[in-house]
């Protein structure tokens, strides 16, 4: 078995501790740190979210399994995330109300952190309100949200019902992700961007400041 593989299998059981030992081993044997995350972390997540939905773990192990995740990805930040001179833009990130899946609004926070952007972390169960107001106190060039659940994707289409009512919706750009979310979405609630993974949010979110 490939060291890869063996991550994403002891992330299945919730080891933290292998993971975080296999983890950093990958990385000193020079292995990039997107491939690790890629095949070794997100492999084995995937894997426990099909067996989460076809009911054959439960929510603790998917929180154990999360648990390990995260020890792992934070080995992986400080190469992920290159060090920022000075930031290129500032985003306002958050998981929507209701909403306390924070693995890949984090991903997406250290990949923006890697392109240089600075990136105002409100963590999970943010309401529109909050994504508004911070993004005027901050003036951000950017609303990034993140939903996980098909039933609190729908606060993203408060979000931008919120910018305009305050007036700041010509100057934001809102991007939204998240596994439930689709292109389509975006457009039907009138959001600017949805990116499907991590990586392709930050490029898009770059380029919207570069601009
Ligand atoms: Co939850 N959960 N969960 N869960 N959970 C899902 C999402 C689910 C699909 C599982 C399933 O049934 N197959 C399902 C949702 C069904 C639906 O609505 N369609 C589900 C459910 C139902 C629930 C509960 C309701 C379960 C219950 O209690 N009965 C409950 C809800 C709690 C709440 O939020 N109020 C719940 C709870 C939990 C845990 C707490 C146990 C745990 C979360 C721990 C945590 O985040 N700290 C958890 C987990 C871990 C999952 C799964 C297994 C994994 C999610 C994950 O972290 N994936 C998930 C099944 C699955 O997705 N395979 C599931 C890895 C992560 C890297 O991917 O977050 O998709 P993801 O991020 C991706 C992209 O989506 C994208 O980038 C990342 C990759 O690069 N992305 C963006 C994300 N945000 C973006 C924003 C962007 C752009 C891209 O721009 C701004």
């Amino acid at each position: 078995m490939g060291i890869l593989e063996e991550i994403s299998e002891f992330l299945q059981k919730g080891k933290a501790n292998e993971v975080k030992a296999l983890v950093q081993k990958a990385i000193d044997e020079g292995m990039d740190a997107k491939t690790i995350l890629e095949e070794g972390l997100m492999a084995g997540m995937n894997v426990v979210g099909i067996k989460f939905k076809n009911n054959q773990v439960y929510v603790p192990e998917v929180l154990i399994a999360a648990r390990a995740m995260n020890a792992g990805i934070a080995l992986l930040r400080p190469l992920l995330v290159k060090e920022g001179v000075k930031a290129k833009g500032k985003v306002i990130l958050g998981t929507v109300k209701g909403d306390l899946h924070d693995i890949g609004k984090n991903l997406v926070k250290m990949m923006m952190e890697g392109k240089g952007l600075e990136v105002i972390d409100l963590g999970t169960d943010v309401p529109a309100d909050k994504f508004i107001a911070m993004a005027k106190e901050h003036n951000a060039n950017i609303i990034a949200c993140s939903a996980l659940l098909t039933t609190t994707m729908t606060e993203m289409k408060n979000v931008v019902e919120k910018a305009k009512e305050s007036g700041i919706r010509d100057k934001v750009v809102i991007m939204i992700g998240g596994a439930p979310v689709t292109d389509n979405y975006c457009k039907s609630i009138g959001a600017d961007i949805y990116r499907p993974d991590a990586a392709t949010a930050a490029e898009a979110a770059l380029e919207v400041c570069g601009k």
